[in-house]
Parts: structure tokens; sequence; C-alpha cells
């Protein structure tokens, strides 16, 4: 019974663990490596985006949009899978001029780099001095689709100024379970407290 209940409980574990595995690399800015706490990231334009310690949502570091500019993370994703993209952006009280925004996003792109899906979180008017939660919800990634890019940042259009600093922390995609296959690993944990149970008898 023993052995049973170590094989359920590493089931369990591992079933958790792809419920929930952050699919990207130093979502947090807390890991550092050869770009230091950008490590895992690559700009998407403009270079106003720096790892600081001054405004975490946790633990010690984020990002830190002085202007405009982005950054964005691509991971190898299963067409027609579900994914979910979450992150976290600060935006002071004060002026910018208009029109600018700051945007935490998703894009499935085809293995061309071509778009096959893209999903925005236009974040300038949620509250300030805050961090604001920005999700994607579930989404699935097209049929053509090879690669998930998550991107965050701020866009200004000359000679208007976004609202600066703006601060970015804490981003996580995630695979999400399909129900039926979730339902089969409930199955398979049946079948194995049957299968003991009826062992010991
Ligand atoms: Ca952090």
């Amino acid at each position: 019974m023993r052995k049973v209940a170590i094989i359920i409980a590493a089931l369990a574990f591992s079933l958790s663990s792809y419920a929930s595995a952050n699919l990207l690399t130093n979502g947090s800015f807390e890991l550092t490596g050869e770009a230091g706490h950008l490590t895992g990231w690559t700009k998407d334009y403009n270079d106003n985006i720096a790892a600081v310690q001054d405004n975490p949502q946790s633990g010690s570091w984020n990002a830190r949009n002085y202007n405009d500019g982005g950054y964005y993370q691509d991971v190898a994703i299963a067409a027609g899978e579900t994914y979910q993209a979450t992150g976290y952006a600060y935006i002071p009280a004060g002026t910018g001029g208009s029109p600018w925004g700051t945007f935490i996003g998703l894009k499935f792109l085809r293995s061309n780099g071509s778009t096959a899906a893209e999903y925005q979180i236009n974040m300038e008017n949620m509250a300030r001095d805050i961090y604001n939660l920005a999700d994607t919800g579930m989404v699935i990634a097209p049929l053509d689709a090879v690669t998930a890019r998550v991107r965050f940042g701020t866009w200004a259009l000359d000679p208007w100024d976004p609202v600066s600093p703006t601060d970015f922390d804490n981003f996580s995609l995630v695979a999400v379970p399909e129900p039926t296959s979730l339902m089969l690993l409930g199955l398979g944990l049946f079948g194995i407290i049957g299968f003991a149970a009826k062992k010991k008898k």
C-alpha cells in the first residue's frame, strides 16, 4: 500500500506542476545571467527598459520602462493547446502626453515569424500607483502557431511621452490542461487505487 501511496503522490505532484508550471524564463526578473536581471528577455523596440530594485511587486527586482520601449520572450508551444499569459504593470500617478499606452500582450507566431493571433491588454487607464494584473484568460494557440511571444512595454507617439517610469513584474505563461486530459489522469488515479485495493484482499 505504501508503494501505491508514493505513486499517487508522484502523480498528483506531476499533475499540479503540469497545471501551473511557468513556461517563461525569469518572469520575475529575480534571476541573473548574461543579460543581468533581464536575462531571458529580448528587446522589442527602443532602449528604455532596465532591471531595477526600486519597485518590485515581489522579490527584489522588476523591469522599469523610463520612456517608451518594449521587451518580449518567445516560448515554443503546441498548436491547438490552451495557454494563459499574465503579468503586472505599475503606472505612477502623473500626466503623460496623449496618445501613449502601457500594454502586456501575447502573440502566437507561425514558423515564418508572422502573427497568427494577438491578445493585448492596454493598461494606461487602470488605477495608478499600484500593480495591476493583466490576464489574457485562456486562449487557444492557432493550428499554424509554433511560438508564443509574451510582450510588455510602453509606447508613445512623438512628441508625447508616457507617464514615467512604468514598472513591470511577475510574468507567467502556462499551458492549461484540457478537461479531457485531466479526466483521464483522474481515471488513472482511480484505477491505481482500485488495483491496490483489489491486490490487498
Ligand atoms: Ca520581481
